[in-house]
């Protein structure tokens, strides 16, 4: 169950947080309610028709180009804005049904146009969903395979997310819909955010880090669209193509004090209640300080210069971090939980990258985070009286990628022999087979040739009945010599 039901609580993490003009009210909140459930019941439970067959229609959009491809739904004579290949996900008019009609080609590009809002709601959706599968492993919106659905035409400068679905309202100049990439990557990534982890608590960092999620889950919308710069290109600015209030961008992800949002973590009796600095962390996790052709990014704290790991491992890192969400979340336990998720998904040097991030933001060190390198050799003590401790010899190596190494583990092998070896969980293209002769007992280690570079641990363990013993061994992928 959702835990936050009343919708004055989401207008306040919308897109338009930051334009005093732009709160919802809660005479707004109550009509949207009536209206969505009229249009639930005259469309269906979830505010879809009830089935028919998927096909690829034409867009003609506002923010995407023209013509853009999205997916929609034929049932019998009638093509709808419904995608059964996302279930749950359609579009429509807020307080009416669906957009349906009797062709398959949709909107006319302008900016007025409802039908248009819902190509770009629909291309946008449909990217973020594809996002979230390709780039962060994640079965749909709610994790399970399903989506929610979308109406356009909030006569508000206005856009949320209701728990249910996401609505979307027009500019103040009313020159086009709030319908970009990144504001229905936002609105359908707080959507995400609701189903990650357990209920936050609600706190006012926890909220901050909501709306920040959705910052992240936005910008990760328009980057995996790709545009070229003369449509929507990937940037880290949230609002820089609906322009909300006449100003440009709300946010500014690589430096958030542009627009009034505070560039890093204060360490007050409070806290920071604001989305800034998990936004800042962001970029500077995946671009540095000083990334080439992007916008440079300052520090509070820490070395002044880092390097980035790139948008799709920094993505992961934040996104697997997300799914230890729980109550109390804070600034602190984000930091803690994307140490551990980039220490267990990647290794040393991501979650090297993912620490000087935060701590370039002012949220320093916490207790029980996981360190590198491990230790090497550590031979651990479990009981076993036939064996010994067993080690690698050398205890690192370096190898390119596409290239292998070979290791002599030891003792003898004739104490080996007696025993199983084995490894631990191996990183992605990286193999280990381990060779047996008369002389010796040999473990090769290859590495494909598009495994990323970065420090990898490897465990190997001997096993004689329940007696075990592990080793360490560090292996380092990288380009060039030593
Ligand atoms: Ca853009
Ligand atoms: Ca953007």
């Amino acid at each position: 169950m959702y835990p936050k039901t009343t919708l004055g609580a989401f207008a306040l993490m919308t897109v338009v947080a930051t334009g005093a003009t732009a709160q919802a009210s809660g005479a707004d909140a109550s009509s949207t309610m009536s209206e969505l459930a009229a249009a639930q019941s005259a469309a269906g439970t979830d505010g879809s028709a009830s089935s028919g067959q998927a096909l690829l229609g034409s867009g003609n959009s506002h923010f995407n180009g023209n013509p853009v491809t999205i997916q929609t739904m034929q049932s019998g004579s009638q093509y709808s804005l419904n995608d059964p290949t996302r279930p749950g996900l359609n579009c429509g008019r807020h307080g009416g049904p669906i957009f349906t009609k009797t062709t398959d080609t949709w909107g006319d590009g302008t900016g007025a146009s409802l039908e248009t809002a819902c190509v770009d709601v629909m291309f946008a959706a449909q990217k973020h969903w594809d996002m979230l599968r390709n780039w962060l492993g994640r079965n749909g919106v709610d994790g399970a395979g399903r989506s929610y659905p979308a109406s356009v035409g909030l006569n508000t400068i206005n856009a949320y997310w209701d728990g249910t679905r996401t609505v979307f309202g027009h500019n103040s100049a009313r020159t086009n819909q709030l319908t970009s990439l990144d504001v229905v990557g936002f609105q359908y990534g707080l959507a995400v955010h609701a189903k990650s982890g357990t209920d936050d608590g609600n706190g006012a960092e926890a909220q901050a880090l909501e709306r920040s999620a959705a910052d992240i889950f936005g910008t990760l919308t328009e980057h995996y669209a790709d545009h070229p710069v003369a449509l929507d290109e990937p940037d880290y600015l949230i609002g820089e193509e609906v322009n909300v209030d006449g100003r440009g961008p709300l946010i500014h992800m690589y430096k958030p004090s542009l627009t009034g949002h505070e560039n890093c973590y204060s360490v007050s009796p409070t806290g920071t209640a604001d989305s800034g600095p998990q936004d800042h962390w962001f970029y500077l996790l995946a671009e540095g300080t000083d990334p080439p052709g992007e916008p440079a990014s300052p520090v509070c704290a820490g070395p002044s210069t880092l390097a980035g790991i790139g948008i799709q491992k920094a993505a992961r890192i934040f996104y697997l971090g997300l799914q230890r969400k729980s109550i109390g979340w804070s600034y602190r336990r984000a930091r803690v939980a994307t140490v551990q998720a980039a220490r267990s998904f990647y290794g040393c040097a991501e979650m090297n990258a993912t620490k000087a991030a935060w701590t370039a933001i002012s949220v320093p060190a916490q207790p029980g985070e996981p360190t590198c390198p491990t230790p090497t050799p550590t031979p651990t003590s479990t009981s076993g009286p036939s064996l010994s401790g067993i080690t690698v010899d050398p205890p690192s190596a370096r190898v390119r990628p596409g290239e292998s190494t070979t290791v002599q583990i030891k003792p003898t092998p004739d104490t080996v022999q007696q025993v199983a070896l084995s490894t631990g969980p191996l990183p992605a293209g990286m193999t280990v087979s381990i060779i047996r002769d008369d002389q010796s007992t040999t473990a090769t280690i290859g590495v494909s040739a598009n495994s990323p570079q970065g420090t990898y641990p490897i465990t190997f363990t001997a096993t004689s009945g329940a007696a075990t013993k592990t080793t360490h061994f560090t292996l380092t992928v990288a380009e060039g010599d030593d």
